[in-house]
């Protein structure tokens, strides 16, 4: 593994901070240079949690220049370009530019885990910005309202992926059932380095499902109809939850009635113990109608609720502590149970462990007073950047850095861990 001369917490949190200035092109900040040069979603929301106490000015700019992405439907893509193309998909395949509901800023055609509302809270809790509260509000809520209405496809509360790249976990082997489902495709998909990604020819079938959704008109009647990949996530709807309660925390503030958000986070909360727990949470293959089996750390997104049921957590909990996960690595999260025949330490998703997975069940800790677990998952996590610097990911046994450096998630993350 590589060395990195010893840095104290001061040291470690003005290198993140510089790369976070190195990252930032002047309306947004990249996920990191060279291989991401746009914005992406979920990742400018961890941004602002990052910069929350010590850039709040930066962290309001970012939230609303990812915002200028947000179609009239109320969908905030998972990217925001800032150039025209340097990126593949970029914005000759999303043609979003064709589309009504889109802004005049180019897009994606896909959304990402709706983090932004926790975002917008932690903003709050950290500055007391009320205004900004107002600002934001109306847009997260219309956020909401698009996932409630447009991708509820399961009907039963849930928001439904259609792509994995919405879930954020692009390559996880939770994916594989329902992608192996598809046609086989080849486009020759050159712009990632492909020994770190998904080992077949997956990366086809997402552009190809991508493409499908597109020459559809990204219409809701034809998700719900037609397209062959709707996936009910466990974090994808954890998160969901936790932005809904942080919504109805904040909505005094922005004068509106907070029991939308209040019984939105129920709805998710009882869907999610109905239709996707059996012993721990599992994705939900609409299409296929079934549970996919394979428990990864997307299991881990619901014990973001306050209110998940004692047993629940508790069980929830014990396969996290397990020899399943964090039992047997040295460093927190793995990205898939390491006795699942899919897991690759090596291969973005499938077996890395990543800072904001490990963060997100730092947050479920604190949520559930696991103080234990808690510090356990900021040590660790720090133990990893501090040794390897903020790179994407890392290898759950030994902590060695793989993926992108200079990663705008893990530096920020990192000085959230810090404080
Ligand atoms: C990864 O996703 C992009 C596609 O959106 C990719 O694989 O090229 C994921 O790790 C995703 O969670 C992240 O938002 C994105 C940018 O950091 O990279």
């Amino acid at each position: 593994m590589e060395a990195r001369p010893a840095v104290d917490d001061a040291a470690l949190g003005r290198e993140a901070l510089a790369v976070l200035e190195a990252n930032w092109t002047g309306t947004g900040t990249v996920p990191a240079p060279g291989l991401y040069p746009h914005q992406w979603s979920w990742d400018s929301a961890f941004v602002v949690i990052g910069l929350a106490r010590h850039r709040p000015d930066r962290a309001r700019d970012e939230l609303l220049s990812l915002l200028r992405g947000q179609w009239a439907t109320g969908m905030v893509p998972h990217i925001v370009f800032h150039t025209r193309e340097a990126y593949f998909p970029g914005p000759s395949v999303w043609r979003s530019q064709e589309h009504e509901a889109a802004p005049r800023v180019l897009t994606s055609g896909l959304t990402a885990p709706p983090l932004h509302g926790l975002a917008l809270w932690w903003l709050y809790r950290h500055t007391g910005d009320a205004a900004f509260v107002r600002q934001a509000y109306p847009a997260l809520a219309a956020q909401h309202d698009y996932l409630a209405s447009a991708r509820d496809l399961g009907g039963a509360g849930l928001a439904a992926i259609v792509h994995p790249w919405e879930s954020g976990m692009d390559d996880s082997p939770a994916w594989d059932e329902p992608l192996n489902a598809l046609p086989s495709i080849r486009y020759g998909y050159h712009h990632v380095e492909m020994e770190e990604r998904h080992p077949d020819s997956d990366h086809d079938r997402y552009v190809w499902l991508a493409m499908r959704y597109r020459d559809a008109g990204y219409s809701p009647g034809y998700l719900r109809d037609e397209h062959p990949f709707a996936i009910e996530d466990p974090m994808f709807n954890g998160i969901w939850l936790a932005s809904c309660q942080a919504m109805a925390e904040l909505a005094p503030l922005a004068g509106v009635d907070p029991a939308p958000h209040a019984e939105q986070a129920e709805r998710i909360r009882r869907a999610l113990l109905e239709r996707l727990w059996d012993g721990c949470f599992y994705a939900r293959d609409l299409r296929a109608d079934r549970l996919i089996r394979v428990c990864t750390v997307g299991a881990f997104g619901p014990l973001l609720d306050p209110g998940l049921p004692a047993d629940r957590l508790r069980a929830a909990v014990d396969v996290l502590e397990s020899a399943r996960f964090m039992g047997a690595t040295g460093y927190p999260v793995p990205s898939c149970e390491i006795r699942a025949t899919q897991f690759d330490r090596t291969r973005y998703w499938r077996g890395p462990s990543w800072v904001n997975t490990n963060w997100l069940l730092r947050r479920a800790a604190a949520v559930h007073s696991l103080d234990q677990l808690g510090q356990q998952l900021t040590n660790g996590t720090l133990r990893l950047v501090r040794q390897a610097g903020f790179r994407e990911c890392f290898d759950p046994f030994d902590g060695s850095g793989r993926g992108c450096r200079d990663f705008s998630w893990s530096a920020a993350l990192t000085l959230d861990l810090l404080a």
